[in-house]
């Protein structure tokens, strides 16, 4: 978690970013901005060369050393920008700026913490390895399926695959390192297979290749995928490009050489793993372990670990934060709750608005989630269907904003929006209803919280009493397709009036103005437009529209 209480953190980019100008340049200049609203960290994406230059999000590695520096891939910057505009954005991030040559601290800038996207399970845009390299092929459907035996594309081939990565254009610093193919486990791509001594064409795309072996004396001298991965698929350590393969030292220590070293070069605060069910977990461990030893400072650490259920990420955060001789702190994504938002942006009236509460990470290990409405692999434009639709992120986000559990991570394409040009619908810019609920967090989501869930509308209170806190905060929502809707809260106050701060609904429009943000009286509650009272109890009926989330603030000194 953050060092902040109720930490908020950003993703600061998504899928379809142009590549000017820079995202680093957009992130300096934004930076007093997210200090301003209440931002404690910024989760940037990977920042080194990429296999199609700058039209790679950052997930396809050329070169982990090269963070825009060197003439490769055709470019010098990433999709991102230079290696001088990153370390701009993120002394920006830290509150400093650049006098003379001498970084000054800005008296009074508060510190947003950068959180760095590691890419650690695959590379691509290797050349051809000059070796032949002993593999079977692989059912990428069922990975433990392979293909031994006589017959047609059967039994043992030799493959060249695109394997080797020397960096000429980066030379030997700050790694010497060369990779070849003896340091992956599985390709899916070939430039050349030899069969019985002749050569031979698979189809494509209809393997994966499996490497047998290391190079002779190695130890081990067989390679094997993973254990501790996912077991979707029979096991899910290959990706996508050239996997990496983590049953090997001297892989190992590359990585972990290289994680300590752009902690340092960038003045990282925290990781965000990528892809950690297609690597081993241990290896999470092991790379957490040492990067935080050498850094010497803590390092927040966050895995996306993709599920819809909670079992593989309970047994992942078993793995890392309580397995081997130095377990490693570590937070997970909380996707399961995630697709829930998504299933009930599509189901609307047939999602029963309880499963919010149960099977996430945030109701069964809060202080191990991040949790999250959308994110760059699932936003509109990505998959058929993927996405979680516009009407419900006000309410999905005062869910992650204003509950007591769970770290909340606010999505770049959800905050500022997304021109049509660019995603082929556009999104709406969220800032207005985020900013407010933002504050909304940090001064009143704070102490005991009760929770009440219907099935189409939830309501909960926050009853305050905590240092920072500047009163009681009842909150509803409403998924339902049209009524108003009331949840009955003890709110503990008793004859208290509670005003009505917002109604925030999605007005259906995709342009920049698409959200609604009623701070003034809301007719459609009548009598209690403008505020309600809980009685001798304590309790009362707390309403919110369709399709809309609804703050009611304790009267008092308000919000700030
Ligand atoms: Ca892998
Ligand atoms: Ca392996």
């Amino acid at each position: 978690m953050s060092h902040a209480v109720n930490g908020v953190m950003f993703q600061f980019f998504h899928w379809f970013l142009p590549s000017t100008p820079s995202l680093w340049t957009s992130l300096r200049a934004e930076a007093d901005t997210l200090r301003s609203v209440g931002i404690d960290a910024v989760w940037i994406p990977p920042p080194q060369k990429c296999a199609s230059g700058t039209f790679s999000n950052g997930y396809d590695v050329y070169d982990h050393f090269d963070l825009g520096e060197y003439d490769q891939r055709g470019t010098i910057p990433t999709k991102y920008g230079r290696k001088s505009e990153l370390h701009d954005a993120i002394n920006a991030l830290h509150g400093y700026v650049l006098q003379a040559g001498q970084l000054q601290k800005v008296a009074g800038a508060r510190y947003i913490d950068v959180y760095v996207d590691i890419v650690l399970n695959q590379k691509f845009g290797g050349e051809p390895d000059p070796d032949l390299w002993q593999a079977i092929r692989v059912n990428p459907d069922n990975r433990t399926e392979e293909y031994w035996g006589t017959g047609y594309e059967r039994g043992l081939i030799d493959i060249r695959g695109y394997t080797w990565f020397r960096y000429p254009g980066r030379g030997l610093r700050p790694s010497s390192f060369e990779w070849r193919a003896r340091h992956f486990d599985s390709v899916d791509r070939v430039d050349a297979i030899v069969q019985n001594g002749a050569p031979f064409n698979d189809p494509d795309d209809k393997y994966i290749y499996r490497y047998l072996h290391n190079e002779l004396g190695y130890v081990p001298a067989d390679k094997s995928f993973g254990t501790w991965v996912s077991l979707e698929k029979g096991n899910f350590e290959f990706l996508s490009g050239a996997d990496i393969d983590f049953g090997r030292f001297d892989v190992r220590e590359e990585l972990k050489y290289w994680g300590a070293w752009l902690a340092k070069e960038i003045g990282a605060d925290g990781v965000r793993l990528d892809a950690v069910k297609h690597y081993t977990a241990n290896y999470s461990r092991e790379w957490l372990g040492h990067v935080r030893a050498q850094i010497g400072r803590p390092l927040f650490g966050v895995a996306e670990y993709i599920a819809g259920d909670t079992g593989p990420l309970h047994s992942y955060l078993t793995a890392v934060s309580a397995g081997g001789d130095y377990p490693q702190d570590v937070a997970v994504f909380d996707f399961p709750l995630r697709f829930k938002f998504r299933n009930a942006s599509w189901a609307q009236d047939q999602f029963d608005l309880r499963d919010l509460n149960r099977d996430t990470m945030m109701a069964e290990q809060p202080a191990k989630a991040v949790t999250f409405v959308e994110n760059h692999d699932y936003q509109y434009g990505r998959a058929l269907d993927s996405h979680v639709r516009e009407w419900i992120k006000p309410i999905a986000y005062a869910f992650i904003l204003l509950r007591a559990a769970g770290y909340p991570c606010i999505f770049h394409g959800d905050y500022y929006g997304i021109d049509k040009t660019l995603d082929g619908r556009g999104q709406p810019s969220g800032k207005e209803y985020l900013d407010l609920l933002i504050k909304v967090r940090k001064q009143f989501a704070l102490g005991e919280e009760r929770y009440y869930s219907e099935r189409s509308a939830a309501g909960w209170v926050r009853m305050g009493g905590v240092p920072g806190a500047r009163g009681a905060l009842a909150v509803v929502i409403n998924i339902a397709g049209s009524g108003v809707r009331a949840i009955n809260i003890d709110t503990g106050r008793v004859n208290k009036r509670f005003y009505h701060l917002a109604t925030i609904k999605h007005t259906g429009s995709y342009a920049a103005d698409g959200f609604l943000v009623v701070r003034s009286a809301y007719l459609q509650y009548g009598d209690k437009a403008e505020a309600l009272w809980t009685g001798p109890d304590g309790r009362a009926d707390f309403l919110a529209d369709s399709a809309c989330v609804t703050i009611w603030l304790e009267d008092g000194v308000g919000l700030n």
